[in-house]
């Protein structure tokens, strides 16, 4: 495999000169244009084994950051997926700009305070919602796309990048992978991240589907938390972060009827899909 990796804190993480922790073939790119990168080292992997040249089916993974994906990388990932390079695209989002000191990006959720979007008593924070970059992708009509959770690595998140793989002869494929940033979300210890990555699932807030060549599935657990009754509450999670630390309950129960509203409309695209969801 090749990796494209932009800007952001896997790549400070990983290539601290002179070490790198890559066993891999590894491109640092620019903040904007993994998806072309991605695009040009597929097709010339693709050339070369035209040619003769090189005799190996090697796979082409871009992992990027939200700021990288929602925002400023969102043109080059678009002509990826529309051109139908075989390339898994890995969306890491841990809902800002963190590795430049936590900036709000599309994926940042609405009244999350960052230090360009600060909460006071007029702006409380960000003002919009989460950008729906699942949606997007998807409207590309692309084999498979799937949200994943860095809580649930086995079975959910494996056999995702699994299958994920398995479809790259068809076309792209896109996974969206919740990794809460302890630093920039705030309020809990870094052991506690999994714990915290969890809610998100479990109060509904990031729901596990998957994309599957225009079918829409709802994945376990998210598919019992699509009953209300059996979901956490949502400040569970809002209240054991700092960057909502500033809330209302009228603000909290805002977020959980954008919540109702955006698992209503997974619950609609999904009956089409003849997979039913059991507890709708
Ligand atoms: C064109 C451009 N603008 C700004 C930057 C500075 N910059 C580097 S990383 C980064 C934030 C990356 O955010 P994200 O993609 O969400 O990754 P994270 O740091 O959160 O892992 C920014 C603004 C840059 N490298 N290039
Ligand atoms: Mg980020």
């Amino acid at each position: 495999m090749i990796i494209v990796n932009p800007t952001g804190c896997l790549e400070v993480t990983t290539t601290i000169y002179p070490y790198t922790s890559w066993g891999v073939p590894y491109i640092h790119v620019a903040f904007e244009n993994a998806g072309a990168v991605a695009s040009g080292i597929e097709a010339a992997i693709k050339a070369l084994n035209k040619n003769g040249l090189l005799k190996r089916n090697t796979r082409v993974i871009a992992i990027a950051g939200d700021g990288g994906t929602y925002d400023i990388g969102l043109q080059a990932l678009s002509g990826m997926l529309e051109r139908g390079h075989g390339v898994l695209y890995v969306l890491y989002d841990n809902e800002a700009y963190m590795n430049t000191g936590i900036q709000r990006s599309g994926g940042t959720p609405k009244f999350a305070k960052t230090t360009t979007m600060p909460a006071g008593t007029v702006i409380r924070g960000k003002i919009q919602k989460k950008k729906d970059i699942m949606s997007i992708v998807m409207a590309h009509h692309i084999p498979y796309a799937a949200t994943a959770n860095v809580a649930y690595p086995p079975i959910d998140l494996v056999n995702k990048v699994r299958k994920a793989l398995s479809y790259l002869e068809e076309g792209p494929a896109f996974i969206h992978v919740l990794a809460p940033c302890p630093p920039g979300w705030g309020g809990f210890p870094d052991e506690k991240m999994i714990e915290i990555a969890r809610l998100a699932t479990e109060t509904g807030y990031f729901p596990l589907y998957e994309w599957d060549r225009d079918r829409l599935i709802i994945n376990p657990p998210s598919d019992m938390y699509m009953d209300k009754r059996l979901r956490k509450p949502l400040r569970e999670f809002v209240k054991a972060q700092s960057r909502w630390s500033h809330v209302t309950d009228e603000e909290i129960k805002e977020l959980e009827k954008d919540i109702e509203d955006f698992l209503n409309y997974l619950w609609r695209l999904s009956i089409g899909s003849g997979v039913p969801t059991p507890y709708a």
